[in-house]
């Protein structure tokens, strides 16, 4: 037989299991992301509001069930205007706490890509295309860089369309709006390079430093110093590289058909369709190794379908993706 004393005690001891049950859930907001930020916070102020109810919802009921459990007749309960309006009203306050919660994490545009709330620094953003394939990930990145030295790099097929070459007699010569395998090179000096197009008395009458615009002149075997990389891209698969501390916009498709772009140790996940865009908007808060997942059934290798995000300061991420470019070039 238990008396008062013992009850309560025994509460308090199932009350603190209890909390001891959801405090992992709660404490794992470590935040790798804004967006695993907001939906921690948002899962977190549920909790919280989910704990007291349930603790006085269960508190009443096994109070009732072994205050009442001698009673012989049942009587039935008198109307209670005041009972039943307070519980209307609390029951409402509560709903309205969720709603109002759940839409400002929903509606955030680091939450709900495409949403119409404003975005915290609106330019400098970096764009990722993230493409599901089975059974990998392959990623694209462009490059804009400055000041891009490669000295020991030799670049074939240097095309100068519409150039301005100046003749700096042995310094190489300057280039403005050079085009490197497809790609833009706005300026930059090339070494040792050998010209073809431009005849050898347009070379010679050149003199020093001065210069001259042509077109479809091509300098093979060059290396290039301090050059200006302009929409040159880079790629990379099953390892997603992304800098830390600046805003990215994941642009997300599939080559065949539907792939779940799923990394949620950064709290990201968006679907691939094939033929369309969809988009997450986040900014990395740390530098860290996360894996990654394809989150939908996608056929006999889905298992398989892993990759890495590796988010990185933002110099090392523009190093590498500087020189992932230029090897390419190679
Ligand atoms: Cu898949």
């Amino acid at each position: 037989m238990l008396n008062r004393k013992r009850a309560g005690l025994l509460g308090l001891f199932g009350l603190g299991l209890f909390l001891a049950a959801v405090e992992p859930a709660t404490a794992q907001s470590t935040e790798s992301t804004i967006t695993e930020g907001l939906i921690w916070g948002l899962n977190e102020k549920l909790v919280y509001a989910a704990v007291p109810i349930t603790v006085l919802v269960e508190g009443i009921l096994i109070y009732t069930v072994w205050k009442f459990s001698k009673n012989d007749e049942a009587k039935p309960t008198q109307e209670n205007r005041r009972l039943e309006i307070t519980w209307t009203i609390a029951t409402a306050i509560i709903l309205l706490f969720v709603g109002v919660a759940t839409y400002q994490v929903l509606g955030s545009p680091y939450v709900s890509a495409g949403s119409q709330q404003a975005i915290e620094e609106p330019g400098n953003v970096e764009e990722i295309e993230v493409y599901g394939q089975k059974y990998v990930w392959n990623f694209e990145y462009s490059v804009d860089a400055e000041g891009v030295t490669a000295s020991d790099l030799t670049l074939e097929n240097v095309t100068l369309d519409e150039a301005t070459v100046t003749n700096t007699s042995g310094d190489g010569i300057q280039v403005e709006d050079a085009e490197v395998s497809g790609e833009k090179i706005e300026s930059g000096t090339l070494f040792n390079g050998v010209v073809t197009g431009l005849d050898n008395e347009t070379r010679d009458s050149l003199t020093e430093n001065e210069t001259e615009t042509f077109s479809d002149v091509t300098v093979e075997s060059a290396t290039i110093s301090d050059a200006t990389i302009q929409n040159g891209t880079v790629s990379s698969s099953e390892t997603m590289k992304m800098p830390a501390n600046r805003e990215v916009t994941l642009n997300i498709t599939s080559n065949d058909w539907l792939h779940s772009f799923h990394a949620p140790g950064l709290g990201l996940k968006q679907d691939a369709f094939p033929g369309e865009w969809n988009q997450i908007r986040t900014k990395a808060t740390e530098t860290g190794e996360h894996q990654l997942y394809c989150a939908e059934y996608c056929g006999s290798g889905h298992s398989d379908m892993l990759g890495q995000v590796e988010v990185v300061s933002q110099e090392e991420y523009r190093e590498w993706k500087v020189d992932t470019w230029l090897e390419d070039q190679q």
